[in-house]
This record gives structure tokens, C-alpha cells and sequence, in this order.
């Protein structure tokens, strides 16, 4: 229990979604030290909340009806018509702003709290569908600034006076861009993009990263392309020093298969050899991949991990704060077959796996992302989950009254209850903790999207 309460404070100091925008690799002693990050710490939080379940609560438990949907904090307000249609995820940069990317208003945006509880958001770059984004200072300057990937392949806006927004080169074909991450790949104190790029019908794709020319070139210099891997559809790009060693490594999602032609050129026997969640460790001689998920042909049908595919779509994953857990969801063609899965690594190794599938909450969509949040502090962990109920609007009848995002409260003897935190909106995206809330964004429901969405139990505030 020590040395997992020691890794749970190392990993606590940058939270995965701060953590993984880069500052990891420039405060490489950071412990404990999570106001560096930018990230608000909730003072009535124990220090080091446990994922694995243990005999009783660590502190008071704040209780809270689990049938009552929590209060709204809005943060960017979503819009029927221009650029702030169709909020599609969100992320930290360092300083604890929050940028997003607008599928439908095909713009990115970057939402800085000026005093507590005001938000101003800045548009800081438009795209063509654009469904991620990430923030730092990717030229050195001083000043935040944003990158942002869609259909029509990654830019980054410099944020100045004027604001400069460069294209970085396509990807391999590729129509979407879908996954970005910024981090220090190679230890040049720089922030490097890794893209997550598929084609439009997911029948190729892969991981690359692309290597920051430095400073003020980052501006007017080529960003040199590095594939890392092949892959289906891209949906999580995490990077992290899994092993240690003091490179940053990748943990990521693919939901998809490889098409047939891909993996056959690329020498593998399964397309289905890079499906689910893995990690890439960082080697002198280049990425080695590493399983997280069953490996192809450990999926038996009837394994409710696979869903009615083989196996299901596998969406977005977070780590957990303890280092050893991978939280990630499936989802497929029917909303009962969605699933919770949670991965532990036996070891600090992250090369064995115990796996656990948790059935979601009745009648709540496709999980589209899953990890840990602790609302009613008591110390255990519990799971916030996001779905989706249809890409297109109005819902169906029988899609309407489904949940958007839900909780599961760990009683701490590994039991989870599920609890109402959202009942409305079509398409809920991934999400970042902020003490005992969530920030998400709801992309579809009413037209255009509610927008960047704070969501606290009754009775905390953002
Ligand atoms: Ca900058
Ligand atoms: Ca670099
Ligand atoms: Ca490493
Ligand atoms: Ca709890």
C-alpha cells in the first residue's frame, strides 16, 4: 500500500490530461506540486484518493442523490451558427485554461478563468472539422498557445498580438486528423504534436508525431512527420513516462480493426492486432508496442469486453492516479452492449494485466469515455462516464431520455452504483477533473451543443 500511495502522489502532482500537454517532461522532479501545473487542487480532497477499493471510506462522505442531475456550470456556451458549433472534447494547458475543438463550427478555442467563476474564451483558429485540441507554449514565448487538428489536418495558432496560425504538414492521406497530444518526445525541452489521423471510412491510419522545429522556427519551419505505428481509429493519445526510464511513452486507444490491406502491408496476420488500449514505449532503437486490452485472438465472442463486434469499438481511455490503472470503455451498434473497462497493471512494468468489465448504467447510451472522479470525497475513487446516444439530432424517441453522463459510486469494497449527473445532450466527449467536478463538452443537443460544460455535485463549485 506504500509504494502505491507513493506512485498515486508522483502521478497526482500532473493529472493525465494536464500531464500529458507536456509539463511532465520539464518538471521531471515535480512531486506534489500541482499548483505548478496550473491545475486547481480541492482542499477538501484527501491527498492520495485510491482506485483500488479498500475495506472503508479514507474521509467523510458527502452525500449526494444519486437520481438528482447536477448543477450546470457553463463555461463556453455552444451556438447553432458559427464557430462555436459542436464542442468536441476539452483539455488543460498547463496554466489550467481549457481548450476545445468545434467539429461543426470548425474553429478551436481556448476558455481562461480572469477571476474565479468568470470565464472569457478566445477563438483561436479555424479548421475544417476540427475534433481535438491541445494546449501550451509550443514556441518558448511565454504566451499559451493552441493546436487543433480536423478534417483538414492539424494547425497551431501562436497566440500573440497578432495571433499567427500555421498548417502542419498532412499526414498520410489523411482527411481526419482526430487525436492530438503535446509533449517533449525528444527531450529537446520543446513540445512536440503526436497525431492521431485515420481516413474518413477508417481504412488507414496511424500515430505520428511530429517534431517541433524549436522556438520562433516553430512558426515558419516544417514540422518533420515520424511514424510511430499504424493504426484503425485513433481515439487517445496519453503520453507518459510509463516505465520511468525518463522518456515520455504513449498510452493509447484504437476503436477500430485495420483495414485488411494496411495490416497486411505492414506484415501483421490480425486486423484487429493494434485494436484497444496499449501503451508505446519509447526506445533508443524506436516505439515498441505494448498491449493493454486482450491481444488479438484473446476476445472470445461472449466475452462481454467485445460487445456485439469483435471486439466492440473501444473509446477513450484515462490513466488513474494510482499509475497501474487504464480506465477505458467500448461501445457498439447497440447502447446495452457498452461496457466499463478497467485495466490493472499487476507491476510498475505495465506488461501483465488483470481486467475487469463493468456493465454500464441501464439506458444511458455509448460510453464514449470513462475515468476517475472522487464527488463525494470520501477518498475512493469513483467513475464519471460520458456517452453518446446519436450523431444526428433530433434523438430518437427511444434515445431521448437517456442519460448523457452518469457516475458510478464506489462503496469501497468494489461494488459501483451508478448516479444521474446529466440527463440531457446527444453526444457527451472526453472530460478533465477539476477538484470534485468535471469539465466535458457536449457537442450536438440543442443544436450546435450546450458548449464547455462544468458539472459538480450539488453543493461543490468549479
Ligand atoms: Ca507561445
Ligand atoms: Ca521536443
Ligand atoms: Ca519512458
Ligand atoms: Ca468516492
Amino acid at each position: 500500500m506504500i509504494r502505491i500511495l507513493a506512485l498515486a502522489a508522483l502521478v497526482a502532482c500532473n493529472p493525465p490530461r494536464a500531464e500529458v500537454r507536456g509539463l511532465m517532461a520539464e518538471t521531471p522532479g515535480c512531486v506534489l506540486v500541482c499548483s505548478e501545473a496550473g491545475v486547481p487542487v480541492d482542499a477538501n480532497l484527501p491527498d492520495s484518493p485510491e482506485s483500488s477499493p479498500d475495506a472503508a471510506p479514507d474521509a467523510a462522505l458527502v452525500a449526494i442523490d444519486m437520481a438528482i442531475p447536477w448543477p450546470r456550470t457553463v463555461i463556453t456556451a455552444g451556438s447553432a451558427t458559427g464557430p462555436l458549433q459542436g464542442a468536441d472534447g476539452v483539455a488543460y494547458a498547463p496554466s489550467g485554461a481549457i481548450v476545445t475543438g468545434y467539429e461543426q463550427g470548425n474553429a478551436s478555442a481556448m476558455a481562461r478563468e480572469i477571476i474565479a467563476g468568470v470565464w472569457v474564451t478566445e477563438m483561436t483558429g479555424v479548421g475544417s472539422a476540427i475534433e481535438a485540441a491541445g494546449g501550451g507554449d509550443i514556441d518558448g514565448d511565454g504566451t499559451e498557445d493552441v493546436a487543433y487538428c480536423g478534417a483538414d489536418r492539424c494547425h497551431i495558432t501562436f497566440r500573440g498580438s497578432p495571433n499567427v496560425t500555421v498548417t502542419i504538414a498532412a499526414t498520410i492521406g489523411h482527411g481526419n486528423a482526430i487525436q492530438l497530444a503535446l509533449a517533449d518526445l525528444d527531450g529537446d525541452r520543446d513540445l512536440d504534436l503526436i497525431v492521431g489521423a485515420r481516413t474518413l471510412s477508417a481504412t488507414t491510419g496511424e500515430f505520428a508525431a511530429y517534431a517541433n522545429p524549436g522556438g520562433a522556427a516553430a512558426r515558419t519551419s516544417a514540422w518533420a512527420r515520424a511514424v510511430i505505428d499504424i493504426a484503425g481509429w485513433p481515439m487517445s493519445i496519453i503520453p507518459l513516462d510509463v516505465d520511468h526510464d525518463g522518456d515520455i511513452d504513449l498510452v493509447t486507444t484504437d476503436r477500430a480493426k485495420l483495414n485488411a490491406t494496411a495490416a497486411t502491408a505492414a506484415g501483421y496476420t490480425s486486423v484487429w492486432v493494434r485494436y484497444g488500449a496499449s501503451w508505446r514505449e519509447r526506445t533508443v532503437a524506436g516505439w515498441v508496442y505494448h498491449p493493454i486490452s486482450p491481444p488479438a485472438g484473446a476476445c472470445p465472442v461472449g466475452n462481454p469486453m467485445c460487445a456485439t463486434k469483435t471486439p466492440g469499438d473501444q473509446m477513450m481511455a484515462t490513466v488513474g492516479a494510482d499509475g497501474l490503472t487504464v480506465y477505458s470503455c467500448t461501445s457498439s451498434g447497440a447502447t446495452t452492449d457498452s461496457r466499463i473497462v478497467i485495466h490493472r497493471a499487476t507491476d510498475a512494468s505495465w506488461l501483465t494485466w488483470t481486467t475487469t468489465v463493468l456493465p454500464p448504467a441501464p439506458n444511458v447510451g455509448h460510453c464514449q469515455s470513462v475515468g476517475e472522479l472522487d464527488p463525494d470525497g470520501d477518498g475512493d475513487l469513483d467513475l464519471l462516464i460520458t456517452t453518446w446516444k446519436a450523431n444526428e439530432l433530433p434523438l430518437s424517441p427511444a434515445d431521448a431520455p437517456k442519460w448523457g453522463v452518469y457516475w458510478m459510486r464506489n462503496d469501497g469494497g468494489g461494488a459501483y452504483t451508478p448516479g444521474v449527473v446529466d440527463v440531457e445532450g446527444a453526444k457527451w466527449d472526453d472530460f478533465v477533473t477539476r477538484g470534485r467536478c468535471a469539465i466535458s463538452s457536449e457537442q450536438l443537443n440543442p443544436a450546435g451543443g450546450a458548449g464547455v460544460i462544468g458539472l459538480c455535485p450539488p453543493g461543490a463549485s468549479l
